[in-house]
């Protein structure tokens, strides 16, 4: 069952009568893309939506015909083609005159690697489409294997003593793309990932929104903590919170304390970092050198780590 979470924000009888992902869903529990969608379904209540949802945990969660856990027109994707189904969905709305939103709702693999070559094409095209990739930094639903989004240190199946890589910089890919909006969400900050959610559904054109979605199974958590590793990620700089206007525009909208202690306790409270070697000192310097990177882009030069 998924308990709307709003994060201490109120439930409407509209968040009750007609939701997003309907109860009885067949999400793990804890899991950060049913958070997701409880936000959206607050921040969408006056948009007519519709969605496509490539394979990925989602897909599984939409369930077999004719059920669906999904309260909006959805249709699921091969890997490959969601944002290009969904450049096709925006082109109908269009000649049609309807106001509809296109949603594509995809994983990090179906995102970061699978997806990307249709993902960046609609981009560059700046079809109509808000386009959410919730990232829980595996292959998921095929038994957590590693994605480009997976961070350096983390243990996946594919990758057993942890993967070397670090994780790909997908908001400053879309930014590339010079797209109207691009943010990262924490779902651990209600008010700002409400914000978010309604300015990518009142801009028009392409808009990217990059979420941090736990997922217990595959970072070997508790399912009650999802949100406090939300929390833990942002603090300690690892997850920046930050939007980007026109592909130029970067706003910070979080400032991290960069402590040793949320990065630690985000570490330890994850069973996929134990035993890979990873550490707080470890993970310092691509910390570092990425807010350098973003206090550049956004004109606000302040060091980039304080100790605590
Ligand atoms: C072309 C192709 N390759 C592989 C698969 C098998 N497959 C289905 S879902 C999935 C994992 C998707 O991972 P991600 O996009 O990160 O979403 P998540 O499962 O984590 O929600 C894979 C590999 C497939 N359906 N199509």
């Amino acid at each position: 069952m998924n308990e709307p979470v709003l994060n201490g924000i109120a439930l409407t009888e509209k968040d009750r009568r007609d939701p997003l992902l309907r109860p009885g869903n067949s999400n793990c529990g804890g899991c950060g893309m049913s958070n997701l969608m409880q936000m959206f379904r607050r921040a969408a209540a006056d948009h007519e939506l519709k969605m496509v949802v490539p394979a990925c945990c989602a897909a599984v969660t939409g369930g077999t015909f004719p059920q669906s856990a999904f309260g909006i027109p959805t249709i699921m994707s091969t890997f490959a083609s969601a944002a290009s189904v969904a450049s096709g969905l925006a082109a109908v709305a269009q000649l049609n005159g309807e106001g509809t939103r296109i949603v594509c709702l995809a994983g990090d693999g179906g995102t970061y690697d699978i997806g990307m070559g249709t993902l960046s094409a609609a981009a560059e095209r700046n079809e109509d489409i808000l386009y959410i990739c919730y990232d829980n930094e595996i292959y998921g639903n095929t038994g957590g294997q590693r994605s480009s989004a997976t961070p350096a240190g983390a243990a996946t199946t594919s990758t057993p003593s942890g993967k070397r890589e670090i994780k790909k910089d997908i908001l400053g890919i879309m930014a590339a793309h010079r797209i109207p909006y691009a943010a990262s969400i924490s779902l651990a900050h209600g008010d700002d990932t409400l914000r978010k959610l309604q300015y990518a559904l009142d801009t028009r054109g392409f808009r990217f929104l990059h979420v941090l979605s736990p997922c217990p199974t595959g970072w070997k958590s508790e399912p009650a903590m999802g949100i406090e590793l939300v929390r833990l990620a942002v603090r300690s700089g690892l997850f920046p919170v930050f939007e980007i206007f026109d592909g130029e525009r970067y706003v910070i909208n979080v400032e991290p304390d960069f402590s040793a202690e949320a990065l630690m306790m985000y570490l330890s409270l994850q069973r996929r970092f134990r035993n890979t070697g990873v550490t707080e000192e470890s993970l310092q310097p691509n910390i570092e050198r990425y807010w350098n990177y973003l206090r550049l882009m956004s004109g606000r030069i302040v060091p980039a780590r304080r100790d605590v």
